[in-house]
């Protein structure tokens, strides 16, 4: 993340989550000063708007996922949108929007990577796996299945061009985690899924987690996608989202993975997903997903030396 250069992207989508609300997050991010707070930190920003695709005609409705035509058509447009601008040499900033966009930011990010010879990998920061098919979802909302979906393990038709890099499911940390069905605890344990349970983060702590994410990426000399869903924040600090679980996360682990990222150089581009101010209490959870951003880009309190390896 050497660029000086951020894109954001707003995906007005909410069909994948099964209710309304998530299609005003990107205006949400923009109000709670998005903008201002990344060029404060010395970034130029230029704001792409918001993708607008038509349904897809080659896609049809079924029940076991959930308004496919349009959750598919911004896949599309979004995958070709966030490789663009990544190609361009800026970081993409993806203001969503349910957790079905990483169906597009995920795939896009993992051309590019691809295209330079790098392996991706992904930090899903979140309460759920996200990794149902259609077969095993209990509900057929999309939102609960783009992790399967870019790791090639649920390809439930053909939204993307065949031959797409996919992401290697040992490549993708997730931390938070706290809400699983059980096919898809099944799953992720069979794919090597890396998950950081909130036991997990209560046990160790965040920052000894998080070291062990940096070295693997360091060692790979990869990329990192970061994409973080509200409700991995506890629901008394981050209210604005439709799938709250209780015991999550606190705004000051939050804000130490964000830190801690930053100082590693590593993160390539980012998603801000499930936003639903529609919930949310006087936007208190629209400014703590930006204060976070700040933080990923480098918002800091004091400067610290930088860690030795
Ligand atoms: N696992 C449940 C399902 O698949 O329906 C809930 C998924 C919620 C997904 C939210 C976005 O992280
Ligand atoms: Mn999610
Ligand atoms: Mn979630
Ligand atoms: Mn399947």
């Amino acid at each position: 993340m050497n660029s000086k250069d951020i894109t954001l992207i707003g995906v007005p989508l909410e069909e994948g989550s099964g209710r309304g609300g998530c299609a005003m997050g990107p205006a949400a991010f923009r109000l709670a000063g998005i903008v201002k707070s990344l060029e404060g930190l010395g970034f130029r920003v230029s704001d792409s708007g918001d993708l607008r695709p038509e349904p897809a005609t080659d896609l049809e409705e079924r029940q076991d996922a959930k308004n496919l035509p349009i959750v598919g058509a911004f896949a599309r447009a979004l995958e070709n949108r966030t490789y663009e601008k990544a190609k361009a040499g800026t970081i993409p900033v993806i203001m969503g929007g349910d957790h079905s966009l990483s169906m597009g930011s995920v795939p896009g990010m993992a051309r590019y990577a691809a295209g330079i010879g790098r392996p991706l990998f992904v930090l899903w920061i979140d309460a759920h796996a996200d990794f149902n098919s259609p077969e095993t979802s209990p509900s057929g909302n999309i939102h609960g299945m783009p992790v399967a979906f870019f790791t090639g393990q649920a390809e439930f038709a053909p939204i993307l061009d065949r031959d797409r890099p996919m992401v290697d499911p040992r490549n993708v940390f997730q931390i938070g985690i706290r809400s699983v069905d059980e096919i898809e605890r099944k799953m992720i344990a069979e794919h090597g899924v890396n998950v950081f349970d909130m036991r997990a983060i209560d046990e160790n702590g965040i920052a000894a987690i998080m070291l062990q994410v940096i070295d693997r990426v360091n060692a790979a000399n990869g990329l990192l996608h970061v994409s973080l869903d509200v409700d991995f924040l506890d629901p008394d600090i981050a209210p604005g989202v439709g799938t709250t679980v209780p015991g999550g996360a606190t705004f000051r682990e939050a804000h130490l993975i964000m830190e801690m990222l930053h100082d590693t150089g590593l993160v390539c581009s980012l998603d801000l997903v499930e936003l639903n101010p529609f919930l949310d209490d006087r936007g208190k959870s629209a400014r703590i997903m930006v204060e976070l951003t700040a933080s990923l880009f480098g918002r800091r309190v004091l400067d610290r030396p930088t860690r030795s390896a």
